[in-house]
């Protein structure tokens, strides 16, 4: 039975078990969550905001605009579709902003590591390497420190970078996407750069165009997707390992009942990373013994969490939806905070229980919370304080509610580089077996579901969707609390082939994959980026991005940061499908959005509103690029000689539909 705690029928409702579970307890009783406040509020949302239409860029307004309504424009003149696109405009560069200043961090971490400065050392020198070539460092006979060093300054500088010279990793994107992002204008400079941009052309008074905003829109994107995220991916994956598979668990039945639990919430991993390591001191774990526990439990929230799942196997206690959940088991001796998506209400929820929220980075302070400032520089110790000030709360739990049964096996880990050994092997990892097997039609194409949840659907909005593309044959990518959700769904490992089609199944099994690839955190879907550039890469799919039979959504989308990666997504010739987006109040900018960015990006928005809908859009928009590159065609069966074997690595097959070269 599921749990309505919403005004808004039908629409948010909580089928989680672990959650409906936790929220029926007595010791939850008091405990409000957003749900609840959802039903409080009572009030429709406005429709000034929903649409897109309310400016307060300037102390003339605020001014709610009707689009075709002469006297309901803004005070100065300004349009629906110009308000709604400064909007949107806006969101974006909100959302890259998050994933900078994210980005930054890790990278000054990064550069403390070549120093030999803290707890961590360099851990895949392979891919320092290759992301040394990128960067034009000369590797060789030099230290593995020293080029990290090098590395770390150079990425550094691509944040404040003035002059008019791209982003270092755009020559990683397909040929062809790189040619249409020079043309239109909007290769991204320094990432701190077009952030500001974003903001002043969207300020009163400067562009009036929402084309001509959207093209900046579309840099600021590119600038985190190809910059700040994929820059933050990459070197937490050299400093802290590049993921592979590892079985772990999720769901709130991973907090233990005689054990120290400690959530780790927020979005980097340097806390989360020294958490780890402290957790297992000597010291640390004498002092839980002395307190009565048998250790300390480290398990995630968010993505926080989703960070040191792929790389450590910790188990991940909650998404976005149940932070306030995993507070009312009344089992938590600390939640540990650092940046973005930590709901306001959890210091209002933990005052009923023992726990203490930490908050740990001064950008993020919470009234009702304890703060204990990380300091990256004694990175070991700052996180043995927060251990200490954790355990010390052990003795002072009173009744709780784990809901021990509820915990999912989940396989993790399909970093880009695991996806290409799995499918190639060691001798000749390649994205060949992935190609073939789409090109002959046994997997139909390739789905991202990423981002969050929310309140806007019920909760098994995001297994809806996938059980729908499995049962045709997709295979499916995620990362973020989409993939948390996916793993409380039980779809997130290899034994999920009893839901897809058989064709689908088939290749899992050989492969020993599961069919819903778990790639990690929210500034993790650079990783997609690079897997659709290396489909491209290998050949038979088309020459660019915009040529797969692909398509991604976050159908629960709450943060900025989704936008953002939407908006990335999509110029960089990707489809993407959203539930809703804050500018239906304005038609030809959403016309612009949902059709008209074809034209110049290959790609374009799509909004559906359940999310059988949203499956089944996605279906048609594969199925209609494996017609467009002539692979649903019924071809005849060709025995490949020694020639044609040895041309598999280096051209495309015209049998199966080729539409282009291969990328150098
Ligand atoms: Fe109103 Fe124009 Fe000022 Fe916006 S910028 S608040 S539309 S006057
Ligand atoms: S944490 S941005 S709710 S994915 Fe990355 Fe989850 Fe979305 Fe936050």
């Amino acid at each position: 039975m599921a749990i309505m705690r919403s005004g808004c029928e039908g629409c948010t409702e909580i089928t989680c078990t672990s959650s409906k579970e936790v929220l029926a307890q007595d010791v939850a009783k008091n405990v409000r969550t957003a749900y609840d406040r959802v039903k409080a509020r009572g009030v429709a949302a406005c429709l000034f905001g929903s649409g897109g239409t309310c400016c307060r860029h300037c102390n003339m307004g605020p001014c709610q605009i009707i689009d075709g309504v002469e006297s309901m424009i803004g005070v100065c003149g300004a349009t629906a579709d110009t308000v709604a696109s400064r909007n949107f405009a806006r969101i974006v560069a909100a959302g890259t902003a998050a994933h900078t200043d994210h980005a930054r961090e890790m990278v000054r971490g990064f550069i403390e590591t070549a120093k030999g400065e803290g707890p961590h050392q360099i851990q895949d020198v392979g891919k320092l390497l290759s992301l040394a070539k990128v960067f034009d460092i000369a590797t060789e006979g030099r230290e593995v420190n020293d080029i990290a060093l090098e590395l770390g300054k150079k990425a550094l500088a691509e944040f404040g970078n003035q002059e008019d010279t791209p982003l270092s990793m755009l020559k990683r994107a397909p040929a062809k996407r790189q040619a249409i992002w020079k043309k239109l204008g909007i290769e991204p400079r320094g990432v701190d750069r077009e952030v500001v941009e974003m903001m002043h052309r969207t300020h009163m008074g400067v562009d009036q165009d929402y084309e001509n905003i959207m093209l900046q829109a579309s840099r600021c994107a590119l600038a985190d997707g190809w910059g700040s995220s994929m820059l933050s991916t990459e070197l937490t994956d050299i400093m802290f390992g590049t993921p592979v598979p590892r079985r772990a668990i999720v769901d709130l039945g991973v907090l233990k009942p005689d054990q120290v639990n400690v959530t780790v919430h927020g979005h980097e991993p340097l806390l989360a990373e020294a958490l780890c390591i402290a957790a297992s001191e000597p010291d640390i774990l004498d002092l839980a013994k002395k307190a009565g526990a048998k250790g300390i439990n480290l398990a995630g929230v968010c993505c926080t969490g989703n960070e040191i799942l792929m790389r450590r196997g910790i188990p991940v206690a909650a998404s976005f939806v149940q932070q306030e959940m995993a507070l009312a088991t009344g089992a938590i001796e600390a939640m540990v905070v650092d940046v973005q998506c930590v709901m306001q209400s959890v210091a209002e929820v933990a005052k009923n229980f023992h726990t203490d929220i930490i908050t740990t980075n001064y950008r993020a302070k919470m009234p009702g919370a304890v703060h204990i400032q990380f300091d990256e520089h004694e990175a070991l110790n700052s996180a043995k304080r927060i251990l200490k000030h954790a355990i010390a709360n052990y003795k002072k739990r009173g009744a709780f509610f784990i809901p021990e049964k509820t915990k999912l096996d989940v396989v993790v880990g399909f970093s880009h580089e695991t996806i290409n050994y799995m499918l190639g092997g060691r001798f000749r990892a390649s994205y060949r077996p992935l190609n073939d097997n789409i090109i002959n039609g046994r997997i139909r194409g390739v789905a991202a579901i990423v981002g969050c949840d929310n309140f806007k659907l019920s909760d098994d909005a995001h297994e809806i969707i996938v059980r729908e593309l499995l049962r045709n044959n997709i295979l499916v990518l995620a990362t973020g609390c989409a993939a948390t959700s996916l793993g409380r769904a039980g779809l997130v490992r290899p034994e999920a082939v009893e839901f897809c089609g058989e064709s689908l199944a088939e290749v899992c099994e050989t492969v020993g994959m599961p069919p819903v690839l778990h790639m990690g955190s929210c500034v993790d879907n650079s990783r997609i980026l690079i897997a659709a550039t290396e489909m491209v890469r290998e050949g038979g799919l088309g020459d660019d991005i915009c040529d797969l039979p692909a398509i991604g959504t976050a159908p629960l989308w709450m943060s900025e940061k989704a936008v953002a990666i939407g908006q990335y997504f999509v110029a960089s010739g990707a489809q993407v499908v959203f539930q809703s987006l804050p500018v239906s109040g304005a038609k030809k900018f959403n016309k612009y959005l949902v059709e008209g960015l074809m034209n110049q990006v290959g790609a374009h928005w799509n909004i559906a509103e359940d999310p059988m809908e949203i499956a089944r859009l996605m279906i048609r928009k594969i199925e209609a690029k494996r017609d467009a590159l002539g692979i649903n065609k019924k071809t005849e069966r060709v025995l490949f000689d020694m020639a044609m074997r040895r041309d598999l690595g280096t051209k495309t097959i015209g049998d199966v539909g080729c539409t282009g070269p291969v990328q150098p």
